[in-house]
C-alpha cells in the first residue's frame, strides 16, 4: 500500500484532565521532538502540522459524582471534535496527539459524524492494555480515561455522549480492542453485557497477533473508514516506560510491528488517535520515539519482502 502523496494533519491535544497522572499534556511535543512530521513526510505523505488546540487547564480536584474534571473533559473534547472533523471534511487524514484518552470522545465522534455524512462503514481499532469501558457507576477512579468506549457507546454523561450530534455514536460491533490487560470487575461484567470483541493478551499469548489482527481486521470493503485509537500504554511497559499507567505483559517491539503492518497492509486507515503518552514518566523521550517508528509502520514504512 502506497500512502505517498496522501495529506495528514497533526492535530496537538495537550491535555490530562482525563487522567489521575499529569503529564500526558505533554503528549503532542514529546511526539514532534521525535520526529513524528519528519518522518511520515519520508513516507512521502504531505503533513500538515495545526499545533495544539487550547483549553481549560487542569484543576487538579477529586471526582464529583462519579467523574473528575467533567466540564474540562467536555469542552477539550469539544475541541477536538470540531478539529478531527474539519480535517475529515476536507479530505485529510487526521493524527490526533494525545493527551489522555478520554479524547477519543471527540476524535472517534467526529469520524463517525463524518462516516454517517458520506455513506462510510465505520471499524475502530482500540489499541490499550485497557479496555476504557467504565461507567460513573463502576469507575473505581472517577478518572474519564478510563471511560471513552462507554461513553461512544452512549453509556455516560449527555456532555459527553451527545457530542457529535447523535447519541449512541458508534455501536460496540464497530469496535475491536487489542492488547487488553487490565479491566475493573464491574467493567468486566459491562463489557460482557455489550459483547465488545475483545483480543486480550492472553488470546494473543494462545493465538499470536497474527490470528488475531486477521479477525480484527476481517470483513473491511472498500466503504470502510478504519480508525486506530492508540493508546501507548498498549506497549509492554519494558519497551515503553513512558505512559502514566504501565500494565506488564504487553505487546513485544515484533509484535506490535506486526499489528501496525497488518492494519496498513489493509489500505482503509482514515484516521488516528496517539495517546496517554507521558513524557514525564518517559526515559530520554524513548516511547515517544518507539510510537513514531510504529506510526511509521501503520503508514507502510516498507519492508524488503513484497508480499
Ligand atoms: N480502568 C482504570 C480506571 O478506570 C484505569 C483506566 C486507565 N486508562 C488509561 N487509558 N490509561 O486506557 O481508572
Ligand atoms: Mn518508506
Ligand atoms: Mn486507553
Ligand atoms: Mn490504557
Amino acid at each position: 500500500i502506497d500512502m505517498s502523496g496522501r495529506e495528514v494533519a497533526l492535530i496537538g491535544v495537550p491535555t490530562d484532565v482525563g487522567a489521575s497522572d499529569r503529564g500526558a499534556s505533554m503528549g503532542p511535543e514529546a511526539l514532534r521532538v521525535a520526529g513524528l512530521r519528519e518522518r511520515l513526510q519520508a513516507h512521502g505523505l504531505v503533513v500538515h502540522d495545526r499545533g495544539n488546540l487550547s483549553g481549560p487547564a487542569n484543576p487538579w480536584l477529586p471526582p464529583v459524582d462519579g467523574y473528575r474534571h467533567l466540564a474540562e473533559v467536555a469542552e477539550w473534547n469539544r475541541k477536538a471534535h470540531e478539529a478531527v472533523h474539519a480535517e475529515l471534511t476536507a479530505g485529510r487524514l487526521p493524527i490526533m496527539l494525545g493527551g489522555d484518552h478520554c479524547l477519543g470522545i471527540g476524535s472517534i465522534s467526529a469520524v463517525a459524524r463524518h462516516c454517517r455524512e458520506t455513506g462510510r462503514k465505520l471499524r475502530v481499532l482500540w489499541l490499550d492494555a485497557h479496555a476504557d469501558f467504565n461507567t460513573s457507576a463502576i469507575t473505581p477512579t472517577g478518572n474519564i480515561h478510563g471511560m471513552p468506549v462507554a461513553c461512544l457507546c452512549g453509556f455516560g454523561p449527555p456532555e459527553l455522549t451527545g457530542i457529535g450530534g447523535q447519541v449512541p455514536a458508534i455501536s460496540p460491533k464497530w469496535i475491536r480492542q487489542i492488547g487488553i490487560r487490565s479491566v475493573d470487575a464491574g467493567e468486566k461484567r459491562f463489557v460482557h453485557q455489550n459483547e465488545l470483541e475483545v483480543f486480550d493478551m492472553r488470546y494473543i499469548d494462545e493465538m499470536g497477533m497474527r490470528h488475531a489482527m486477521e479477525l480484527a481486521l476481517a470483513t473491511l470493503d472498500e466503504r470502510t473508514h478504519l480508525h486506530v485509537s492508540f493508546d501507548v500504554d498498549f506497549l509492554d511497559p519494558d519497551i515503553a516506560p513512558g505512559v502514566g499507567t504501565t500494565v506488564p505483559g504487553g505487546p513485544t517491539y515484533r509484535e506490535a510491528q506486526l499489528c501496525m503492518e497488518m492494519i496498513a497492509d489493509t489500505g482503509r486507515l482514515g484516521s488516528l488517535d496517539i495517546v496517554e503518552l507521558n513524557p514525564a514518566c518517559d526515559v530520554r523521550n524513548r516511547t515517544a520515539v518507539l510510537a513514531v517508528d510504529l506510526v511509521e509502520s501503520l503508514f507502510g514504512k516498507s519492508t524488503l519482502m513484497r508480499r
